[in-house]
């Protein structure tokens, strides 16, 4: 007898799902952090492998019948490292947060100082913001963006590492558009004493592909998710030298998680393949060469980027001139189909909840295959939309060509609504 499928089962997880597959399809996703995984990474991540537990490492588990999970880990591991060039990798923490408490829980003990980049700038959560288990157990101290420049404050960092003689010095952000100098963090941390970690977690892909310089060999450790613009499956990666392996797999298990995701671990491991074709080096080139499209497009119709420009996969836009907030433009730019996140600036007068910024990311569009041509019409699209948010007329007419962007260049078109 052939059991009822999810439509029969539960109808009602059924009909979101097919709503999100459709809101994907049809809408411009250009949140930074986001892609589309692949056919044979979505195949992996909905296999039996989702059945076994599987605490402990390939070779030394806590289960039997291992064998096979033990199989795709592995591969998981070797991939990673010949992706990244690394010397140890553990690909279980089920996050970039769990990644990073892994390291934390790793080096720190209880109030040791992490001096890591200003959520407000552009940092993440998990580099020790109060709000985060980062801020709450240890003692965060935050470095920022210089204020004419608007790029690393690096002498700040140098200060503030003699100053404040954190444990562990973080590098790695979640919206600056512009390379991040590993070398000159890597002399600051030597110079003071601490641990260096960079979490390459949004950079990633263009790290694998070469286009952005790598942290491996720069910091003692390097974190990173492994669904942005590295466009696997949504999870978190570990890679360091074979020095400090032992003491990270003991953080990751038992340290912070129980059994690993091994469906996840098979996904990852596909992505790594993928990672590691020249096709994906193409991919990653047209993201940068998309977003730098986008930065100049922006620019002619007036739009203030942070940095004025980007070398990455993403833009920040300063509203501030406008006379919009995030918000706002979030709120408008979603009516219309173009799907992007507030943001704060840099010295944002605005709380995080409102934002004087909106950021905008390249990796989902050109994924669906969108080049120049189409970044410069979505250019002129949100200027349309931010100049008149509320003007339901030019939302309805964005709304529309948007559409169109999306049917000329389908997502999953094997997957069938029904
Ligand atoms: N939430 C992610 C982002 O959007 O950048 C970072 O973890």
């Amino acid at each position: 007898m052939t059991e009822p499928a999810l439509k029969e089962t539960d109808p009602e997880v059924f009909a979101a799902i097919q709503a999100e597959l459709l809101r994907e399809r049809e809408s411009l996703v250009m949140i930074a952090s986001e892609n589309y995984a692949s056919r044979a990474v979505m195949e992996a991540q909905a296999s039996v492998m989702t059945n076994k537990y599987a605490e402990g490492y390939p070779g030394a588990r806590y289960y039997g019948g291992c064998e096979f999970v033990d199989r795709v880990e592995r591969l998981a591991r070797d991939r990673a490292n010949r992706v990244f060039d690394s010397e140890h990798a553990n690909v279980q923490p089920h996050s970039g947060s769990q990644a990073n408490m892994s390291v934390y829980l790793s080096f720190l003990e209880t109030g040791d100082t992490i001096l890591g980049m200003d959520l407000s700038h552009g940092g993440h959560l998990t580099h020790g913001s109060p709000v985060s288990f980062s801020g709450k157990i240890y003692h965060p101290v935050f470095y920022g963006l210089h204020p004419e420049t608007q790029r690393i404050d690096y002498d700040q960092v140098r200060d503030l590492a003699k100053k404040q003689k954190p444990k562990i010095v973080v590098a790695g952000a979640s919206a600056y558009p512009r390379i991040i100098n590993f070398s000159r963090f890597r002399e600051i941390a030597q110079e003071t004493g601490a641990y260096f970690m960079v979490d390459m977690a949004h950079i990633a892909g263009l790290v694998a592909a070469n286009l952005h310089p790598s942290p491996v060999g720069e910091a003692d450790v390097v974190t990173s998710t492994t669904h942005k613009t590295l466009r696997g499956p949504r999870g978190g990666l570990i890679l360091c030298s074979e020095e400090y392996g032992a003491v990270l797999d003991k953080s990751v298990f038992p340290g912070t998680q129980g059994g690993p995701l091994m469906h996840i671990i098979a996904a990852k491991a596909v992505a790594f393949e993928e990672a590691l074709r020249p096709d994906f080096r193409t991919y990653q080139k047209q993201v940068i060469r998309n977003a730098q499209v986008l930065a100049e497009a922006l620019m002619e119709y007036g739009f203030d980027l942070v940095t004025g420009g980007t070398d990455n996969h993403l833009i920040l836009v300063d509203l501030t001139g406008k006379g919009i907030t995030g918000l706002d433009a979030e709120r408008a730019l979603g009516q219309a189909g173009i799907v992007a996140n507030k943001n704060a600036i840099p010295f944002d007068t605005k709380g995080p909840k409102i934002t004087s910024g909106v950021r905008l990311g390249t990796p989902a569009l050109t994924t669906r295959g969108m080049k120049a041509d189409e970044m410069r019409l979505i250019a002129g699209l949100i200027n349309d939309i931010l100049i008149s948010p509320s003007n339901e007329g030019v939302i309805a007419k964005v709304h529309d060509v948007v559409l169109e962007m999306c049917h000329a260049f389908p997502i999953y078109p094997y997957l069938q609504p029904s």
